[in-house]
């Protein structure tokens, strides 16, 4: 067991406006309260919460054709991003808890100006590859792949707020897992692109060691590069992780959820986590929500180190009678 080092960013409104239900600003306040910091303390992890990134209101943000709060999600975004940026010249991990998908934008773009190439692992039922002209909802954690990606740079538009954004991710270094809920644009992309995607068909085939050990054997192909983990809380089943906006039958399992955490963590390589879409508006019940909560929490511990067979600190001696 290594000592790690751990930068906590977290982000609240409008990391709600990528999409339209309330309460999921309230994301991180919940997964704070249930004592993530604490527990990545006794797995040996330095931790600096850098508290909620704030930002004005936006008066004027009318929609642009279907496209929701554009101006207030990009100027977010570009704040995220040089917040990101700093926690990682700092040399710091950086975790950002949403908060919508939004905010995968500022993160993985703030990620990569500070370290250069990423190789980016997005768990999630849904690709969120839309582009601002394919979306039939609006929503733009619908899309955040879409702005991120050198590749489809001609097919999105120019937007308000938005003219910080380069892309800086290439599609061949972009694994999708989890997948159940893809719209057909987004499959064309996806397959137009040749992405590497494991569906949750693929999960189902392979097993989930097999998804980790293909992921990391096709990324790593490319160089080693600094792994971004994009983690949408709605991958996890709705029987274990309920307390979201957008959930889908059939997802991947708590332990299923842990194993792609202890994976990428045995790399080495893991350089910035986004936990995304904890909801708890969204739960029926109180248990809906802890358990949501509590399963955020142990993907973090996993990627910090925690593993199932247990874990002690180095410097641990046991006591002389
Ligand atoms: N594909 C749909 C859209 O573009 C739904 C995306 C939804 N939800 C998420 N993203 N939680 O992962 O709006
Ligand atoms: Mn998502
Ligand atoms: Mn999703």
């Amino acid at each position: 067991t290594t000592a790690h080092c751990l930068t906590f960013i977290s982000s609240k409104s409008p990391f709600s406006k990528g999409q339209s239900r309330g309460g999921v600003e309230d994301g991180p306040e919940r997964i704070r309260a249930a004592g993530l910091q604490r527990r990545l303390q006794q797995l040996g992890c330095a931790v600096k919460d850098y508290g909620n990134l704030t930002f004005e209101d936006m008066s004027r943000d009318e929609p642009m054709g279907l496209l929701k709060s554009v101006r207030a999600v990009g100027a977010a975004n570009q704040k995220l991003s040089q917040a990101v940026r700093a926690a990682k010249e700092d040399g710091h991990t950086a975790v950002v808890l949403g908060g919508d998908h939004s905010l995968a934008i500022g993160s993985i773009h703030g990620h990569s100006a500070a370290v250069g190439e990423l190789s980016v692992v997005w768990v999630d039922a849904h690709a969120d590859i839309n582009t601002p002209l394919t979306t039939y909802t609006g929503n733009i954690h619908g899309q955040p792949v879409s702005y991120l990606l050198h590749e489809l740079r001609s097919k999105v538009p120019v937007l308000p707020n938005f003219s910080w954004l380069k892309p800086c991710v290439s599609a061949a270094d972009v694994v999708f897992i989890g997948l159940r809920d893809v719209d057909p644009a987004e499959h064309y992309i996806l397959k137009m692109l040749g992405v590497k995607t494991f569906s949750m068909s693929e999960v189902d085939q392979l097993g989930v060691a097999r998804v980790m050990e293909e992921t990391c054997d096709y990324l790593s192909a490319r160089g080693k590069k600094p792994i971004h983990l994009s983690y949408d809380i709605d991958a996890i089943d709705p029987s274990v992780a309920p307390a979201t906006g957008t959930p889908v039958v059939g997802g991947l399992t708590y332990r299923e959820g842990v194993y792609i955490t202890e994976h990428l963590c045995q790399t080495g390589l893991l350089s910035a986590v986004d936990l995304v879409e904890v909801n708890p508006l969204r739960g029926q019940t109180e248990e809906d929500v802890r358990s949501t909560v509590s399963t955020a929490i142990d993907l973090l511990l996993g990627c910090f180190g925690r593993v199932r067979e247990g874990n002690h600190l180095p410097d641990y001696r046991l006591p002389e009678p």
